[in-house]
């Protein structure tokens, strides 16, 4: 079908995106949807992002505000009291690529000046002074789709056509960070599972991700224990491994470069035979 492998452009160096690379997740919160607490703790952040790295996972994603539905915004301050210790001791400690995952701007200045590679916006890049910050820094970006904002996503949770919808605002505002000065090659796109969309929502934009793979970025997606998130936010997580892999995986087939991820070590191992089939095929 002549798919070819996208490229992702850091500031050094580039990743070639003709396998489909992990990216682990640490949040650093005490009150995360399904890990919230368990790497509250810097040293024991730093010690699961080491271990997401040996089990595959060649990005690190840490984040320091839960955006789960009806979460509330984190002050400035206690984010970056939560996140800057672990990157300052993560840094020189792998040479895996370090995103930050925050939509603030001055997070993410101080994050890069650490030494962190990527930026993985929830806000899809909403704000100007994160566009500038990424063209003046040659850092990635994520740019993510969520309706609404985490306090109150669920309740706009409606659509005509959610992947029309998802595409039109992608296209937007990939376009108003090109024209900023940040390079084609360093933005990622997400369709924003679980922020602002119900089931039926999540499962439509899997089955026609596709869809999105015209805009010409690299596609991410977040299946991970977040499949059944929307109405029955509160279903029990660890019930989500094998519906997040086989989610995955069908991502993957529908044209998914990069997966968000806490389970890095069973997903390699799915999406190592999932790769096998699906980009052969491609
Ligand atoms: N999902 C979450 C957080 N950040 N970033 C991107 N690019 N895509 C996602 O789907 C995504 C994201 C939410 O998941 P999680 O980290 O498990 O929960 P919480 O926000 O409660 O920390």
């Amino acid at each position: 079908m002549g798919w070819e492998a996208r490229v992702l452009r850091f500031r050094e160096g580039e990743l070639t995106l003709d396998h489909t690379v992990l990216m682990g997740i640490v949040n650093v919160t005490p009150d995360s949807f399904s890990d919230g607490g368990r790497f509250a703790q810097p040293t024991s952040a730093v010690e699961h992002a080491l271990r997401l790295a040996d089990e595959g996972a060649e990005i690190l994603d840490i984040g320091g505000e839960s955006t789960r539905p009806g979460a509330d915004p984190v002050p400035e301050d206690e984010e970056w009291r939560r996140v800057g210790p672990v990157l300052t001791a993560l840094r020189p400690k792998t040479d895996a690529r370090i995103s930050i995952d925050t939509y603030k701007p001055k997070i993410a200045a101080k994050a890069v000046a650490l030494g962190v590679d990527m930026v993985n916006d929830v806000s899809g890049l909403r704000d100007e002074r994160m566009i500038r910050l990424v063209a003046r820094e040659s850092v990635p970006a994520i740019v993510m789709h969520m309706k609404g904002e985490p306090r109150t996503m669920q309740r706009a949770a409606g659509y005509r056509d959610v992947v029309r919808e998802v595409y039109s605002f992608l296209d937007e505002r990939t376009t108003v960070a090109i024209a900023a000065g940040v390079p084609r090659e360093a933005l990622v796109i997400d369709p924003g599972l679980g922020f602002g969309k119900r089931p039926e929502h999540n499962t439509e934009l899997v089955r026609r991700l596709g869809e999105l793979r015209p805009l010409g970025f690299p596609i991410l997606v977040g299946t991970s224990r977040k499949w059944f998130r929307g109405e029955r936010g509160g279903e029990i997580p660890d019930e989500g491994l094998e519906a997040g892999i086989a989610a995955a995986s069908l991502a993957v087939r529908s044209g998914a470069d990069l997966l968000r991820v806490h389970d890095v070590a069973a997903t390699a191992k799915a999406i190592r035979a999932a790769d096998e089939v699906i980009r052969r095929a491609r």
